[in-house]
């Protein structure tokens, strides 16, 4: 099999071979870390592809080869990170007097992103539960250009039907985004379900290991590519070639490693539901989530997020957050070790006041792939150190 033949292969098949053929100079198995930043040129104008690596690299282009296949689009396009790959998305789409309908529970940086700079530029923005199809119907305008969904959401991993929500867009000019970082392309692909463009933070699953920031957009329409890309080389926010090859290296083990996310995710929930001093677990993989039966439907899996509020108030949550050992206090999410962190001090902690706040009680966890018995066991000694007095006072 060799470039394009592997569009016929299995996503796990795809995500190693994908884009990264052998090398055709040495035969190296992995594609090398083209580290240049320009490319020597046979005369003016007449070169092999490559001027400058704002504009293109080979590790980049593998890549973006392999992003694209994943997530089933005719291209992709990778950024400095997540925000990067965001803030160019929204300055290519939108205009002075546009209006963008974003998530009400998306990631902090995101809503910053979006009040604090790029409404600066005469731009409206509401903030809508997306799970919740008819509230997202009575906030579209006629201006809106942008429906902005991440699902599952972060922090309160709430579900929204992409589906859905790409049909109440059918007659209308905004384009649909979804933020897959959450599922990542193994669990779930929003183009198939009438998605306009996906966004990832390849900083969390798709990188996975936790040493390196990036992110993607990745697409179908050839003009939004052009446009994209026009505005990203006009821009700079580009990777380097060492992350880009960071990224690669974690691709190739993605399905694996979200297999073993979402079964430790789903012991860690299960415990947490029947602890006392947990008062409300959110994991969609629970029966009793209320997105349940849609995660079912447009996700292979649940993956490895899950939230959870305290009996105890503020003190309780933090307690717990701050004693754990194998889940180390981060931000971030995605990576192979677990991390537990508080969303109302830490990664949300630009929503405080406004309609996106969290609950000073919430506790995020990202469930890394360690072994599941020494998860729990560490969950539980957290909880019976920091939530006793809570729980007797009940
Ligand atoms: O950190 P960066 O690569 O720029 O990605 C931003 C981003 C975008 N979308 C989602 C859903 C995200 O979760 C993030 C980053 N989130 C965290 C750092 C966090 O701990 O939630």
């Amino acid at each position: 099999m060799t470039g394009t033949d592997w569009d016929a292969a299995e996503f796990e098949t795809r995500a190693i071979h994908a884009g990264q053929d052998p090398d055709p100079t040495t035969g190296a198995v992995i594609t090398p870390i083209y580290q240049t930043s320009t490319y020597v040129q046979e005369a003016v104008g007449v070169h092999k592809g490559f001027e400058y690596s704002r504009t293109d690299n080979p590790t980049r282009s593998a890549l973006h080869a392999v992003l694209a296949s994943l997530e089933g689009g005719a291209w992709a396009l990778a950024y400095a990170s997540g925000l990067a790959a965001t803030q160019n998305l929204m300055q290519y789409l939108l205009r002075p007097g546009d209006h963008v309908l974003l998530s009400d529970d998306a990631y902090g940086g995101t809503y910053r992103l979006m009040a604090k700079v790029i409404s600066n530029y005469g731009i409206d923005f509401s903030l809508v539960d997306m799970s919740d199809l008819e509230a997202v119907r009575a906030a579209l305008r006629p201006e809106t250009k942008l429906v902005w969904v991440e699902t599952p959401t972060n922090p309160y991993l709430k579900v929204v039907d992409i589906r859905g929500v790409a049909d109440l867009l059918a007659d209308h000019p905004a384009r649909l985004v979804v933020d897959n970082t959450f599922a990542s392309p193994y669990l779930q692909q929003p183009l198939a379900h009438g998605a306009d463009l996906v966004l990832h933070s390849t900083t969390k699953y798709i990188g996975g290991h936790s040493d390196v920031v990036g992110g993607a957009v990745i697409g179908n329409e050839p003009d939004v590519f052009e446009s994209l890309k026009f505005h990203q080389n006009a821009a700079g926010a580009v990777p380097g070639p060492f992350d880009c090859w960071l990224t690669l290296r974690g691709i190739k083990t993605l399905g694996v490693r979200m297999d073993r996310h979402s079964a430790n995710a789903r012991a860690v929930a299960t415990f947490l539901q029947n602890h006392e001093a947990v008062d409300r677990v959110f994991y969609p993989g629970l029966p009793g989530h209320p997105g349940h039966e849609i995660a079912a439907r447009q996700m292979r899996d649940f993956s490895g997020m899950v939230a959870f509020t305290t009996r105890g108030g503020y003190e309780a949550a933090a307690g717990v957050a701050g004693q754990t050992k194998v889940f180390q206090l981060a931000e971030s999410l995605g990576g192979v070790e677990s991390l537990i962190e508080h969303p109302g001090m830490m990664t949300h902690a630009s929503v405080a006041g406004t309609g996106a706040e969290v609950e000073e009680t919430l506790v995020r966890l990202s469930v890394g792939i360690e072994h599941e018995a020494d998860l729990i066991a560490d969950l539980r000694q957290a909880l019976t150190a920091a939530v006793p007095a809570a729980v007797s006072a009940d």
